[in-house]
């Protein structure tokens, strides 16, 4: 029997190396084929794949076939994401798997855990500085942990995403180690220059993550004799895939954890991993050459994964990322996260309509990643474009990004500036959505009231839009910045920490309570998951259609031949009446099916209310 399971084992990955070998071939030719030894490299490449794919248990291989059977299993209505931070959702690992009821009880199907792998000792920009791919950072536990939740997790038909942090490692990485030691083998693993002159000239066209908290994009590191090229914290050290070597040490690094059960790889920073003289260093040619290699190799080990591009680039900029189908399934639609928030700000949606006017259509199953919140500031910058196009300036970016910077009293988003590249650019935004829209200024149950229509409103778009929405972990209770001692001094250092904080078990507790804040959210909000979930308009690959009307504030658009979305985005009700007039959306084809405001009459659209409709 054992025999007979090694063999069909062994057919199946001869069948898709026959359909995969000459694809990848020619990528990888493509990027490595001056090297002399390319042919032995790439023998031995697809020799540690075999490898792999020996090893890969029974119960993948199964997940495998029953992904490759559904091939659009990630795109259906039913799909909904969490994001959290492991310890500070549930402590550790073990702690994770006592979450999984809750999760099952919100309608989760995709959890994104951000980074739990070894990761650098003192600072680690939130564990984005991995000392190993080959272990989990013990305080969150062990492999075996991982290997039980996974299975776990799969039981529950939750999948896995974990970052796959593939454009640099800690200082403390062994390969960063070797290097320091001297190891010529592994320092041609990083970018290192001797002479600051050449830094400077790459410098001239490179922009800054993080300049304030970490400003240029190279340190000097006694123990190299050099400077090596350092695009986010001087500790995360940028690999360098020009060399054969680290793109096969990193394939095999994610091919190992997709033999532990992760199911999607977040690719951190993807536009970031090919460098050339006199370019911005980002979204180079090359890099797509490089992530359909790996999702060759995805192909040929563990064909039930999912590669999810982190490209914070305007959507326009996307379709790179996904290829002819061949290269990523999934990317965050930054662009509609963005328009999303300044929308609200400026209680108008015309950035909303442009930005779903100009997001491109993606080749099936492909499907994006739809979110309000998750651990990063909100950058603006994505949606300079919008703006030019829309015959607008920069001062528009401004605006927003000072309507949430928490200094405007007027307004009801208690958020923070973050650090930007360009002195005149708008600063990115911080902070939970919940203090954001409202609730942590709110001084009355009314207040709180609007809050949770904007909430809704924001949340109802990720759900209606056609994607993969994603909850970040604390959203679905209303759960507000995080005001710890701890975070503070954090914040102080890196103002993303305003929106980490640990899940308050109060909040929690109190789900079910509709008296309260939390409670009133986490029903409304699971209401509409589960309204959503018998929606197949809502599928992520439904057409979507913009609905032309004249009022500023109202966003409209059509899901299917069937579902309409309406949405102001203003403090002012608009007459909905008039709105359906303009519409063609007569009582007689089309009935409500959902609105923010259960209660509300049929003469308005209540300030920043979303309802849902449906032809009869
Ligand atoms: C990603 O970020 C992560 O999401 C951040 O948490 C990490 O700090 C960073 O990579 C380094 O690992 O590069 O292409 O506003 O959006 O740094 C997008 C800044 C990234 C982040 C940006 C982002």
């Amino acid at each position: 029997m054992d025999g007979q399971k090694r063999m069909n084992a062994e057919d199946e990955y001869t069948a898709r190396l026959a359909a995969h070998r000459d694809k990848l071939h020619a990528c990888l030719y493509s990027l490595y084929g001056r090297h002399a030894d390319f042919e032995n490299w790439f023998a031995q490449l697809l020799q540690q794949a075999g490898h792999r794919h020996a090893q890969r248990s029974a119960a993948l291989r199964a997940l495998d076939a029953r992904r490759q059977a559904t091939p659009d299993w990630f795109a259906h209505e039913r799909m909904l994401g969490y994001c959290a931070y492991v310890d500070r959702f549930a402590g550790d690992l073990q702690g994770l798997a006592q979450r999984i009821d809750y999760l099952r009880e919100l309608g989760v199907r995709h959890l994104h855990l951000l980074p739990f792998l070894k990761m650098r000792a003192q600072d680690n920009d939130g564990g984005f500085a991995v000392s190993s791919f080959e272990a989990v950072e013990p305080s969150l536990g062990s492999m075996a942990d991982l290997e039980a939740l996974t299975a776990a997790l799969r039981e529950a038909d939750i999948s896995l995403c974990a970052d796959f942090v593939l454009n640099h490692v800690a200082d403390d990485h062994p390969w960063a180690q070797a290097a320091r030691s001297g190891d010529a083998q592994h320092r041609a693993f990083f970018h290192l220059f001797d002479d600051r002159a050449q830094c400077t000239q790459y410098e001239r066209h490179l922009h800054q993550v993080f300049p304030h908290s970490a400003p240029g994009n190279f340190t000097y590191v006694e123990e190299l004799g050099a400077w090596v090229w350092t695009t986010f914290y001087p500790y995360q050290w940028d690999l360098n895939y020009a060399n054969p070597q680290v793109f096969a040490a990193m394939a095999d690094a994610l091919l190992q954890l997709a033999n532990r059960g992760i199911e999607v790889f977040r690719l951190d920073s993807a536009p970031f991993l090919w460098k050339r003289l006199g370019s911005s260093c980002q979204n180079l040619p090359e890099v797509h050459v490089l992530l359909k290699a790996l999702r060759g190799l995805i192909e040929l080990v563990a064909p039930g994964c999912l590669l999810l591009a982190e490209a914070i680039v305007p959507s326009q900029e996307l379709p790179p990322y996904f290829g002819a189908g061949d290269e990523c399934h999934l990317a965050y639609h930054s662009s509609l996260m963005a328009a999303g928030w300044a929308a609200l700000a400026q209680e108008r949606s015309d950035i909303l309509r442009e930005v779903m006017a100009s997001t491109p259509t993606l080749p099936m199953p492909a499907s994006w990643l739809c979110y309000v919140r998750c651990h990063d500031d909100i950058g603006w910058q994505v949606l300079a474009n919008d703006y030019r196009r829309m015959g607008s300036g920069s001062h528009e970016l401004h605006a927003v990004s000072a309507f949430y910077n928490g200094r405007d009293p007027r307004s009801y988003a208690q958020g923070a500036a973050f650090q930007s590249d360009d002195p005149k650019a708008a600063h990115g935004s911080n902070g939970m959505s919940a203090s954001l829209l409202g609730f942590e200024r709110a001084r009355d149950a009314q207040d709180t009231e609007l809050a949770l229509r904007r909430l809704l409103l924001l949340y109802g778009l990720a759900f209606s839009f056609g994607g993969l929405p994603v909850i970040y972990m604390g959203d679905e209770l209303a759960q507000t910045n995080d005001r710890a001692d701890s975070a503070q001094s954090r914040a102080a250092a890196d103002g993303r920490w305003l929106q980490r904080p640990v899940l308050d078990s109060t909040r929690l507790a109190q789900r079910h309570d509709a008296q309260q804040p939390s409670g009133r959210c986490y029903q409304a909000l699971r209401e509409l998951i589960q309204l959503r979930a018998v929606l197949p308009e809502l599928a992520a690959n439904a057409p979507r259609q913009l609905l032309r009307n004249q009022e500023p504030a109202l966003l409209a658009f059509e899901r299917g031949a069937s579902l309409r979305v309406l949405a102001n985005f203003s403090s002012r009700p608009l007459p909905l009446p008039s709105l359906r007039a303009e519409l063609n959306m007569p009582a007689s084809d089309w009935h409500l099916l959902w609105r923010a405001q259960a209660s509300a009459s049929d003469e308005a659209l209540l300030p920043w209310e979303m309802l849902w409709m449906q032809r009869r």
